[in-house]
C-alpha cells in the first residue's frame, strides 16, 4: 500500500512556489510569472459539520432524496476556468499565466503560455493515454514509479505542448503556436457564462483530480463501438466506480453481488442518449445490457421526470461525445453546447418540484490533456494487483496516482453560495485529501448506505458536510443562455 503520507508530502514538495521567469515567449507576456499555489488545506467546514459524522450523514439523509450527476469530458480545470476572476479559484486568472517549453529536452528554450483563447471547440484532440499523460506531467513517457512514490521524481507539467506538437504538427500542417495555443489557452469568463455562474451561485471543487492519468485502452476501441470489445479490467479504476457494480468481471463475487444487490434497491436509472453509432456509457458493461437495459432511456426522459417530479434516486446523465456536434466538450464537441446543456439540466431541476430534495453533481471524467498548472498528486492504490501495461512504453501504471485537475461542482439549494472548497479530510487517514470521483461513491454510500467498492474509496473524502441545514430561496430560477463563438485562427 502507498504510505499515504510520504505521498501528500511529495505533493507539497512539487506546490511549493515556483517562480518560473521565461524570457522567449511567443504570445503573451507572461514574464516574470510567479506560480504560486496555496497551501492544500483541507477547507473549514461550512456550515460546523464534520465530514461523515452521524450528524452531518443525517442531515443530509434528511435534504437528499434524488442524486443527478452528469459527467462531461476531458478538460482540465485551468482550461475551462482559467479566465474566471473569482478569489479563490486556483487558476491563470488570480495565480498568473504559466509556460512550458516547447521542447521538454531544452527547458531554457522558447516557452509558450497559457492565455485566454477562442477555441469554441478543439479540432486536435490531445494526448491522453496514460503514457501522454505520464509526458505531460514527468516530460517522459515511462518515468520512474518508484521515484515518483519516494518523491524523487515530482510531476512538473512541463510536457503539454511538446506531446501536442507531436501529436499533430505533422501530421496536421498547422504552426507549433497554433498546437501550443490549444493546449495551454483557456477561456475567458464571457465564453463559459454557464461555468461562471455555477461558480457564483454554488459550490466549486479547487481541487478535484481524476482518478488516473489517462485513460488505459486505445481511444480507437471507442469509435468501433465499446458494446462489442472486452472491456480491460483496468478501465473501471478510472471512472465512474458506479459502473462497477454493475460490470460483468465483479460479477462472480460475493461482494460484487453483494454490491449490485444494494445498488438494484435503489431502483436505480441512469439515462443516456444514443448518437451515432455509440452507446450510452452505461451501457459499457454487459451486465447493464443484460440486466438493467431498461434502465438506460433517452435524455428527453429526464427532462419529463424532472419537470414532472418524478426523477429516482439516481440519475446518471450521459451527454453526447467526441465529434461535432456533440455536448460533452470533448474535442471537437463545443464548450457552448455543453454549457447550454448544463443550463438545460439545472433549468429542468430548478423548475420541477423535486428542486428541494435534490443535489445535481457536475464533473467531467478527466483533464484530456488539456494544461493545468497544479500536478496531480500520489493516491491510496485501488488494488494490490492492480496494474496497466503500456506495451508501446514499456510503462506500467500501478493506480497509485490521481489524474489531472478538472472542475466539479455541487448544485442544490443546500450548498454555500459561491463556496470553494479545497482539500477535504481522507476518513481513514484524518489527512487533508483532493477529491476525485471516487468521493461522489463514497458520499453516495453515506447517503443510501452503499459499501466502499474498494480501498480507493475508503479513503476518499465525502461531500456530506457541505449540504446545510436551511434551504436557500434565492438560487435562480433559470441560467443564462450560453453563446456560440468563433474559434481563433
Ligand atoms: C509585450 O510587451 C511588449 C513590450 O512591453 C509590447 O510591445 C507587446 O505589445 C506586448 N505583447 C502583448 C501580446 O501583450
Ligand atoms: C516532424 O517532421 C520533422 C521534419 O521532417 C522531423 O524532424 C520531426 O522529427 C517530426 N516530428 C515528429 C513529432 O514526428
Ligand atoms: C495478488 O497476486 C498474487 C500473485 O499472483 C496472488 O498470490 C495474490 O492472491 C493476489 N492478491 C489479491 C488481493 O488479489
Ligand atoms: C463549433 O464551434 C466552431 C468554432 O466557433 C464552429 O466553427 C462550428 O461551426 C461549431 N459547430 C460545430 C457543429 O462544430
Ligand atoms: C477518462 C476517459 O476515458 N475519458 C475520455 C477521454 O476521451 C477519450 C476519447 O478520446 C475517451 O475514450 C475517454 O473515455
Amino acid at each position: 500500500m502507498v504510505n499515504t503520507t510520504a505521498a501528500f508530502l511529495s505533493f507539497f514538495a512539487t506546490t511549493t512556489a515556483v517562480v518560473d521567469t521565461v524570457s522567449n515567449t511567443l504570445f503573451g507576456n507572461a514574464s516574470d510569472v510567479v506560480t504560486v499555489s496555496p497551501p492544500h488545506a483541507i477547507s473549514p467546514a461550512p456550515f460546523g459539520y464534520k465530514a461523515g459524522s452521524a450528524e452531518s450523514v443525517s442531515n443530509m439523509k434528511d435534504k437528499i432524496k434524488h442524486v443527478v450527476w452528469l459527467l462531461l469530458e476531458n478538460r482540465s480545470f485551468d482550461n475551462i476556468l482559467g479566465g474566471v476572476h473569482r478569489p479563490g479559484l486556483d487558476n491563470p486568472a488570480n495565480m498568473g499565466d504559466t509556460c512550458n517549453p516547447v521542447d521538454v529536452s531544452d527547458p531554457t528554450g522558447q516557452k509558450l503560455c497559457t492565455r485566454p483563447r477562442d477555441f469554441d471547440s478543439i479540432i486536435h484532440d490531445p494526448g491522453h493515454s496514460i503514457a501522454s499523460n505520464c509526458f505531460q506531467f514527468y516530460g517522459q513517457s515511462s518515468p520512474d514509479n518508484a521515484a515518483i512514490q519516494s518523491g524523487e521524481l515530482v510531476a512538473t507539467n512541463q510536457g503539454f505542448i511538446e506531446k501536442q506538437i507531436q501529436a499533430h504538427v505533422n501530421k496536421t500542417g498547422i504552426t507549433a503556436e497554433r498546437a501550443a495555443a490549444e493546449v495551454m489557452g483557456y477561456y475567458s469568463e464571457e465564453e463559459v457564462p454557464t461555468m461562471a455562474k455555477l461558480v457564483d451561485e454554488f459550490l466549486t471543487f479547487n481541487y478535484w483530480f481524476s482518478c488516473i492519468p489517462g485513460v488505459p485502452h486505445k481511444p480507437q476501441s471507442r469509435l468501433r463501438g465499446f458494446r462489442n470489445i472486452r472491456r480491460p479490467r483496468q478501465k473501471r479504476q478510472g471512472l465512474q466506480y458506479i459502473r462497477v457494480a454493475f460490470h460483468e468481471h465483479l460479477r462472480g463475487s460475493e461482494r460484487a453481488r453483494h454490491i449490485v444487490a444494494q445498488l438494484r434497491r435503489l431502483e436505480q436509472r441512469v439515462w443516456g442518449y444514443q448518437l451515432g453509432n455509440l452507446s450510452p456509457d452505461a451501457l459499457f458493461y454487459s451486465w447493464t445490457e443484460k440486466h438493467a437495459k431498461k434502465n438506460v432511456v433517452p435524455i428527453e426522459n429526464f427532462f419529463q421526470d424532472a419537470y414532472l417530479g418524478l426523477l429516482p434516486q439516481l440519475s446518471y446523465l450521459n451527454p453526447s461525445c467526441c465529434h461535432e456536434n456533440t455536448n460533452s466538450m470533448h474535442p471537437n464537441g463545443n464548450v457552448s453546447y455543453g454549457q447550454l446543456f448544463v443550463k438545460q439540466i439545472y433549468d429542468a431541476i430548478r423548475q420541477g418540484p423535486l428542486w428541494d430534495q435534490t443535489l445535481f453533481v457536475l464533473t467531467y471524467d478527466e483533464s484530456g490533456g488539456f494544461y493545468d498548472h497544479v500536478p496531480s498528486p500520489l493516491a491510496v492504490r485501488t488494488g494490490i494487483n492492480d496494474t496497466y501495461t503500456d506495451h508501446t512504453h514499456h510503462y506500467t501504471f500501478h493506480f497509485d496516482r490521481y489524474g489531472g485537475r478538472t472542475p466539479t461542482w455541487l448544485v442544490s439549494p443546500y450548498v454555500p453560495k459561491a463556496h470553494i472548497e479545497n482539500y477535504g479530510t481522507n476518513p481513514v487517514t484524518g489527512n487533508a485529501e483532493p477529491y476525485s470521483a471516487t468521493s461522489v461513491l463514497k458520499t453516495l454510500g453515506l447517503l443510501w448506505d452503499i459499501d466502499d467498492f474498494t480501498e480507493r474509496v475508503e479513503n476518499s473524502p465525502s461531500f456530506d458536510h457541505l449540504i446545510g441545514p436551511k434551504m436557500r430561496t434565492d438560487a435562480p430560477e433559470i441560467f443564462p443562455v450560453p453563446k456560440p463563438f468563433p474559434n481563433d485562427v
